[in-house]
């Protein structure tokens, strides 16, 4: 975030469909309860737009049938209204804050993203590299899919999404936290030579350099960083509330200090933290989190 831009939009998108389990649907206003917009204005922050994104829910009976992609539609329906609104966010001049949902909600913010910056940096902070197209995926679910939609892989992709830019660039592209992988997604990173930070990684060369090295791949010669973060990048002892938790995430400090870095890079252009899930934590810890994380990447300092 630079100094100069003290304007934020926050755009709640309370869609679940695309995920493993009910409840990310809920964590838009979950992290809103945990004081969220406190602390946008506690540093001090003008909110120039809030929106709720109307998105669909769970119908009555879910298809018997096991789809390649479950709810395709409303997947796209979803991703069009998100579009608009991180689009006219940035039109304003404001800095776009989209609040998942599941990681699906990605989409439409990637291709309002590309509609206004023509290189976009992005740094993906996940368990998991969201790369599965509708051929490869073993679950069906989008949360899964939705950089290969963003980088162009799958069928059903940005060029869908109307408003959308163009694709994603793999060589500003940067994974942080992987440590779940599907075959196929091993594949893809290692044929398009994503840079990926794995908790390997990590362990060996410590945040500092990681997130330091991430700056420089989507922060130079770009227009600017996209931040998504899915909280499943953390240990689910840090973050329990998330719908597919995997052990051996990073811990509170290595990604706060990560989020502290970015803010002070200045090249943040915009953040989205999704896969909050309020029926599988306890005591808003996970909410509470993310609303911390959130107010890092904002600027906020220790001392
Ligand atoms: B998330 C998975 F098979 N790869 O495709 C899949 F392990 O947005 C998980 O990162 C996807 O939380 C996780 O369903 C999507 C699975
Ligand atoms: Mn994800
Ligand atoms: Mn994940
Ligand atoms: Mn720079």
């Amino acid at each position: 975030v630079s100094a100069y831009q003290k304007e934020i939009a926050l755009i709640k998108v309370p869609f679940g469909l695309a995920g493993a389990r009910n409840g990310a649907e809920l964590g838009p206003d979950e992290l809103v309860t945990a004081g969220l917009k406190r602390e946008i204005a506690s540093l001090g922050y003008r909110l120039t737009r809030e929106v709720r994104v109307d998105c669909p829910v769970q119908p009555a009976n879910v298809p018997a049938r096991r789809l390649t992609a479950k709810y395709l539609n409303e997947v796209q329906q979803v991703s069009e209204k998100v579009c608009q609104e991180v689009s006219s966010t940035l039109e304003e001049g404001a800095f776009p804050l989209v609040l998942g949902g599941d990681h699906s909600v990605a989409i439409g913010t990637l291709a309002g993203l590309t509609a206004h910056y023509q290189k976009l940096g992005v740094i993906w902070f996940d368990a998991h590299a969201d790369l599965n197209t509708e051929d490869h995926s073993l679950t069906g679910n989008m949360h899964g899919m939705s950089l290969a939609a963003g980088l162009g892989h799958s069928t059903f992709n940005l060029s869908q999404i109307r408003g959308a830019g163009s694709f994603v660039d793999p060589s500003k592209l940067v994974y942080i936290g992987l440590r779940d992988l599907d075959l196929y997604e091993k594949k893809q990173i290692r044929a398009m030579g994503i840079r990926a930070f794995t908790m390997h990684d990590i362990d060996r060369l410590g945040m500092k350099h990681v997130i330091e090295q991430a700056i420089v791949i989507a922060g130079s010669g770009t227009d600017g960083i996209h931040v998504s973060f899915d909280m499943d990048c953390l240990d689910p002892r840090e973050a329990p509330g998330v719908g597919t938790p995997v052990p051996g995430g990073l811990s509170y400090r290595e990604a706060h200090f990560a989020m502290e870095c970015l803010a002070s890079s200045n090249h943040v252009v915009s953040m989205e933290l999704v896969e909050v899930n309020p029926l599988l934590d306890q005591n808003r810890h996970t909410a509470r989190l993310g609303v911390g994380l959130i107010a890092s990447v904002l600027g906020k300092t220790i001392l």
